[in-house]
């Protein structure tokens, strides 16, 4: 358990307090994202049927089958309560005015970069932000009761953060699991939604598994354009899924994805994988951020991208001289 009953204490009651209350997410949202934002919803609203409970951000098509988003206007603003689920800095938030509310809170759980909000829950210890939901309802005394609806969200926000409970779980990941699988849940379903792939995608797949060049380093790294996101028909955001391929390929410590943008201004868009060395500052050092073990960046030019790969070549290097 993570959260101080300072925090809870102060939540219950804006969460009390408020008629409209409106969740927002990151942008390009993941099932955590959505999983916190529309759990949250769910059990507030559950609780408090009479209040308006909205979800606010651009839906995006995969993850339609989790639930919609609300319409929203700068009239909803008004003298209603604001939380933001899973995000770290403001930068992200997914939706315009987020910050005309009367309050603000932040439930996060990465590294605080950005402190923001009236209230900030914020714990990099958590695995997902939907496990801080589930804690929030466990230790609500009966204020905001679980739900299965809520179960099906937060689980899917759990096992997909987790990479499926492999990556670093706590026991705070399965003491929120436990709760949820107690709920009349098809976990077998929620899981197979993230185990199916299209055609297409498995297509990409072979593509990255071609393609992927390991370094003697233990870096790998492969390079996505525009072109071959046209040729397989798949979405940046799709990309996504071949992201991990190296984490199983012995040797390797360390993995990036350069994803080619549209215009210049970043030219490629960075993503950065480890299961040895931090790498969260290099990314930092190219305007990005994120986990220790999982972080996010940009590259403005060919040689930015090689700057990148030089750094984690290094710091890789250095990591395997320190196994022996
Ligand atoms: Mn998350």
């Amino acid at each position: 358990m993570l959260i101080t009953e300072q925090e809870l204490d102060t939540l219950f009651s804006w969460i009390e307090e408020y008629d409209t209350i409106i969740i927002h997410r990151h942008v390009r949202p993941d099932p955590d994202a959505i999983g916190s934002q529309l759990g949250l919803k769910v059990l507030i609203q559950n609780a408090y049927p009479n209040k308006r409970i909205l979800a606010a951000g651009t839906s995006i098509e995969s993850l339609t089958w989790m639930g919609k988003m609300d319409d929203l206007s700068k009239d909803d603003y008004k003298d209603a309560l604001v939380i933001i689920t899973d995000t770290a800095n403001q930068e992200r938030i997914d939706g315009a005015h987020y910050d005309e509310g009367a309050k603000l809170i932040k439930i996060d759980h990465h590294i605080v970069v950005d402190e923001y909000g009236d209230l900030q829950i914020a714990y990099p210890e958590a695995t997902s932000a939907s496990q801080l939901i589930t804690e929030i309802s466990q230790r609500s005394n009966d204020r905001l009761p679980m739900t299965d609806e809520a179960s099906e969200l937060l689980y899917a926000g759990i096992v997909a953060d987790t990479g499926r409970f492999l990556y670093s779980p706590t026991p705070d990941t399965f003491e929120a699991a436990k709760v949820l699988v107690g709920q009349d849940i098809d976990t077998r379903q929620i899981t197979d939604r993230f185990s199916e792939t299209a055609i297409k995608e498995a297509r990409f797949q072979g593509f990255a598994y071609e393609n992927i060049e390991f370094h003697e380093e233990g870096v790998a790294s492969l390079l996505i354009t525009r072109e071959i996101m046209e040729d397989y028909d798949i979405s940046e955001d799709a990309t996504n899924i071949v992201l991990n391929i190296p984490s199983n390929v012995k040797g390797m410590y360390t993995w990036v994805n350069f994803i080619e943008q549209e215009g210049d201004n970043p030219k490629y868009r960075v993503r950065l994988r480890s299961k040895g060395p931090a790498i969260n500052h290099i990314a930092q050092a190219h305007g990005g951020g994120g986990h220790a073990m999982a972080s996010g960046a940009k590259a403005n030019s060919t040689e930015e991208m090689e700057e990148i790969m030089k750094e984690l070549k290094e710091i890789t290097t250095e990591y395997k001289a320190n196994l022996a």
